[in-house]
């Protein structure tokens, strides 16, 4: 952030989108909220904490701006944890801009991006992956990116990366106590134990960090790429997990000439389908341009689907289709299973796993849809829904902190340097503690305190 927000400013800013709605709210925050709603609800009516107060909001000239319903909220069991009033008026973004203007000629401020949030958080009504999942939450676009930041939001993060924090404490009180008192009668040093403790942190630190390849599928979806030779049911394909008639569907071989993309329906990831021109080892100028772009589109997809007339001979495809063909990122779409099966796809690609379909209706469209699903997460293409996600700044710390440990084992083992193992056990709750945005050696003291009776 630019510039210095102090929470002594009252800041102003409308919370729903531009346009017109049925309502639109509006956020007030800061020490002038309860004033400005009394001045601007009238004395009739002032508004009680917690309470909705219906009331004709007047400007500062006392000429009425709206019907609306405020909530105040009191320091500091609000959001933000300071004075937080909260205007419902109608959905015409002319009231919401007046009420907003009014608030402004009343000394607000108009807030910068996130500012509420930011508050809740400076107040420690929030840790940082909780400020964070705030906004995931607001732009999650699928069910599982939902699922995600609501964990996120409950803190689930927060409490995990406490719980590494924890563990990673007591070892180092461990270590300190052999750094601080070597001459007292401690038992001799056995490294064994808080080897131990650093390597299992560290693993755990490593595979949380892993999940964060996920983090750009629950962000942006995922691309699947529907291919294969022409005429062999791409489109119906792509018409059956859209639950659409998107595609052109025709008997004539090469309908499709451009690729065309949807969304699949009823999964709870975002993905989008893509189907593409039919692809063969020849054909005219115009053919070989669709395909070059069938191909181009193959290759950007996080998964392919390669749709196969399984009553005709196994297709013969170009080469460059061949090599993208990897087995964990394919799926055989075995088509046209109404008629008599060609003998030679049984021993055609066995290294790929193959579902026999029909495509000429509805029917087999739904457990497609499912199946894909499945894979989809038994492939590590995307996320299942008991996985936590984590985002590439958790896993950029994560990492850091996983660094430091492994260097801190290094340092314990023989001709052990313990001081220099307890500086980056330090570094990694550093790490740990930035995500969620605190440094925390006040709870470090404690810890070594209680963990150990220096009087004794
Ligand atoms: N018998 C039978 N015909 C099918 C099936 N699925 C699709 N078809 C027919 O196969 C023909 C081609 O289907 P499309 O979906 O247009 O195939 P495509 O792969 O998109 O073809 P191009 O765009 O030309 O490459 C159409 O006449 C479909 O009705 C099926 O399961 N069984
Ligand atoms: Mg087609």
């Amino acid at each position: 952030m630019v510039r210095r927000m102090s929470t002594t400013e009252t800041i102003v800013a409308v919370a729903t989108p531009a346009g017109r709605s049925a309502l639109a709210v509006l956020r007030v925050d800061g020490p002038l909220a309860a004033e400005i709603a009394r001045a601007a609800c009238g004395r009739a009516t002032p508004p009680t904490a917690k309470r909705a107060t219906v009331a004709v909001w007047r400007d500062v000239a006392g000429d009425p701006i709206d019907q609306v319903v405020v909530v105040l909220s009191r320091a500091p069991s609000s959001f933000t944890g300071g004075d937080s009033l909260e205007i419902t008026c109608h959905g015409n973004p002319l009231l919401a801009r007046r009420l907003a203007e009014d608030c402004l000629a009343r000394g607000c401020r108009a807030a910068e991006p996130g500012e509420f949030t930011r508050r809740a958080f400076l107040a420690g009504k929030l840790d940082l992956t909780q400020a964070e999942a705030v906004a995931d939450l607001i732009h999650a676009s699928s069910e599982r990116a939902l699922a995600s930041a609501r964990r996120q939001l409950a803190g689930e993060l927060g409490r995990q990366v406490a719980a590494w924090s924890d563990r990673l404490l007591a070892a180092l009180a461990h270590l300190e106590a052999h750094i601080d008192f070597p001459e007292e009668d401690l038992p001799a040093e056995d490294p064994t134990g808080p080897l131990r403790t650093l390597a299992g942190i560290e693993s755990e630190l490593s595979g949380y960090a892993r999940t964060a390849r996920h983090d750009a599928t629950l962000r942006a979806g995922l691309r699947v790429a529907v291919v294969g030779a022409p005429n062999a049911g791409k489109s119906s394909l792509l018409n059956a997990l859209t639950g659409t008639a998107r595609a052109l569907v025709s008997a004539e071989a090469g309908t499709t000439r451009d690729f065309l993309e949807a969304p699949v329906a009823g999964l709870p990831l975002a993905v989008t389908a893509v189907d593409t021109a039919g692809l063969r080892d020849a054909g005219s100028a115009l053919e070989r341009a669709g395909m070059e772009r069938s191909l181009e589109q193959a290759r950007a997809a996080h998964f392919l689907l390669l749709v196969v007339d399984r009553s005709a001979p196994p297709p013969t495809l170009p080469p460059e289709l061949d090599g993208l063909l990897a087995a964990d990122r394919t799926l055989v779409i075995e088509n046209k299973t109404d008629l008599p099966a060609h003998p030679a796809h049984a021993s055609w690609r066995t290294d790929l796993v193959k579902i026999p379909t029909c495509l000429l209706d509805g029917r087999d469209a739904e457990a497609l849809r499912a199946r894909l699903g499945e894979i989809l997460v038994a492939r590590d293409v995307a996320p299942g829904a008991e996985d936590l996600v984590v985002g590439v700044r958790h896993a950029d710390a994560l990492l850091r902190a996983a660094g430091s440990l492994k260097q801190a084992q290094d340092h314990l083992r023989p001709p052990a340097a313990t001081e220099l193992a307890a500086v980056r056990c330090r570094e990694a709750l550093d790490a740990l503690g930035e995500i969620v945005g605190r440094i925390d050696n006040e709870r470090m003291l404690d810890k070594l305190f209680a963990s150990f009776c220096i009087g004794k």
